[in-house]
């Protein structure tokens, strides 16, 4: 190795689709990058071909990726999350030296990246676990990224990773640092859980044209390009739209409808609402839409129930053009109530981590560059400068507003597709919690008073400070002897 120069920047490893594509992104931003991936062979297909005309160095060990670096060592580990990345750092680690920084890329689980940040620290070793949305071209051209985990590596990494994210619309790079720890990857995770109820509500706006109004997919392109333009402006709503036109090449139809109806998943929405769950956070329209992808590849099950328990079609006799409209208000409500329920989960995981999540930088972060960016995410930014504190957006003035103003079209749709057996699981239980967020008395009393009864777990009462609890002996025959009261 003596004879190799450290003329790199910045290490990679892990070749795949992401590494490949983000490899290009620093090389064309002038950084000389040594790339390594364990089958070699992948090195040398990528020299020979897109690496071509690149500040591209290529290392068949990792003992010559990090000869190949200048120092401080910056890694950037991009391979399968899980033990795979565990593996790459067991083996980089004795290389390394004090103030060394590896990077995690990957979509690792965010309690691994807290765990790593402090197992490396121990060996002087900086060690970031970021969050990289944006898929392959996100990569290749600017994605957003989301860095968390020893804070004394951002100043080292920060003029590569603001050089290579996207930019928002106003010049502002979307990246910047998340939180000590697990947060780059925490934040990710709940990026990717808002994703999953995004694409539920889009389908469910489909399926609502589709069902309820027969709209086939050339005027549903023409409704979700209109859409494209107003407040739903972004890039899924985009993408959907451009689906709708496509045809496939072997039948001629269009290809959305040779398409089967069972989704897949990779395990972040479910995190997302573990973390909900185990936060005490009412994270209700991502859990439906998780719900709906697992409901969904039960396709042989659904098959054959559509049989048993048959649909009795009945045909719309409302206006379609406004219901179209309405459509488009309840996709809109429901999703500001998906966002209020994901930024509420980030402050309660702030809160109890003491990671202190900027919502407001996340807001900045998600608006250019990843799979979830939109125009709206410029109002959340908004929303979250007029009060950094914000307890939930749907109190913001401007998102109230928007709320109450959809809100008539919204209940209609809900009440359309609940009467036509339509399933729009993610636009009804983003009203119900809004009916149960703005209700000032919940028939929780009435439950308190169940488990008061079967358990002794006591209540508190309205005419007594809060935190005193009380029992009643229901029956007579039960004793005076309460149960603990704590929170699951
Ligand atoms: P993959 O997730 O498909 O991983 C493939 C890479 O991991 C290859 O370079 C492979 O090396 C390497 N690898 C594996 Br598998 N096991 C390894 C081990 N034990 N030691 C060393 N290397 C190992 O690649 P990807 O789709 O580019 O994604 C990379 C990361 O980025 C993942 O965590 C993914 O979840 C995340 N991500 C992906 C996307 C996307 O759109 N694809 C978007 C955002 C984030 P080999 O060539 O020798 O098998």
């Amino acid at each position: 190795m003596a004879s190799i120069q450290p003329t790199a920047d910045i290490g990679l490893v892990g070749l795949a689709v992401m590494g490949e594509n983000l490899v290009l992104n620093m090389a064309s931003h002038g950084y000389t990058v040594a790339v390594y991936n364990r089958t070699t062979a992948k090195v040398d297909a990528f020299l020979a071909d897109r690496a071509q005309g690149h500040p591209i160095v290529g290392a068949h060990s990792v003992e010559e990726l990090v000869a190949r670096l200048k120092r401080p060592r910056k890694i950037m580990i991009m391979v399968k999350a899980g033990p795979p990345v565990d593996q790459v750092i067991d083996e980089l680690v004795p290389l390394l030296e004090p103030g060394d920084v590896l990077i995690d890329g990957g979509n690792s689980h965010y309690p691994d990246s807290t765990r790593r940040t402090r197992a490396l620290k121990e060996k002087g070793i900086l060690f970031v676990g970021a969050g990289v949305s944006g898929g392959e071209e996100g990569a290749l051209k600017g994605p957003s990224i989301m860095p968390g985990g020893n804070p004394d590596a951002w100043p080292l990494v920060k003029p590569i990773f603001q050089a290579i994210a996207a930019k928002a619309p106003d010049g502002t790079p979307c990246c910047d640092w998340v939180g000590p720890e697990g947060a780059g990857h925490y934040v990710k995770m709940v990026h990717n859980g808002i994703e999953y109820g995004d694409m539920q509500l889009i389908c469910e706006a489909y399926f609502v044209m589709r069902k309820l109004l027969g709209m086939e997919p050339p005027a549903l392109h023409t409704v979700f390009d209109r859409w494209n333009k107003g407040p739903l402006d972004s890039y899924l709503i985009e993408i959907t739209r451009d689906i709708l036109a496509h045809k496939d090449e072997e039948t001629g139809k269009a290809t959305v409808d040779v398409i089967l109806d069972a989704a897949g998943q990779k395990g972040t929405g479910k995190w997302t609402v573990v973390s909900a769950c185990d936060l005490g956070v009412p994270l209700t329209l991502i859990t439906e839409a998780v719900f709906a992808r697992i409901l969904s590849s039960q396709k042989d099950e659904r098959v054959a129930a559509s049989k048993i328990l048959k649909v009795h079609p009945t045909s719309f006799t409302g206006n379609r053009q406004t219901m179209v409209d309405d459509i488009e208000q309840a996709l809109y409500a429901s999703k500001i109530i998906s966002y209020a329920q994901g930024f509420a989960l980030m402050r309660a995981m702030a809160k109890d981590s003491g990671w202190e999540i900027n919502n407001g930088a996340v807001a900045m972060m998600w608006r250019g560059g990843c799979i979830i960016r939109s125009a709206f995410l410029g109002r959340i930014k908004e929303a979250f400068d007029r009060d950094p504190n914000l307890t939930n957006l749907l109190i913001d003035p401007f998102f109230s507003q928007e709320v109450a103003r959809a809100e008539e079209g919204w209940r209609r749709v809900c009440a359309a597709a609940i009467l036509h057996g339509i399933p729009v699981p993610a636009m009804t239980s983003a009203l119900s919690y809004f009916d149960g967020y703005r209700t000032a008395d919940l028939p929780a009393n009435l439950l308190q008073a169940q488990r008061d009864y079967f358990g002794a777990h006591t209540y508190e009462r309205i005419d007594k400070p809060r935190g005193e609890f009380f029992h009643t002996n229901w029956t007579g025959r039960g004793g005076t002897t309460a149960s603990t009261t704590y929170n699951a």
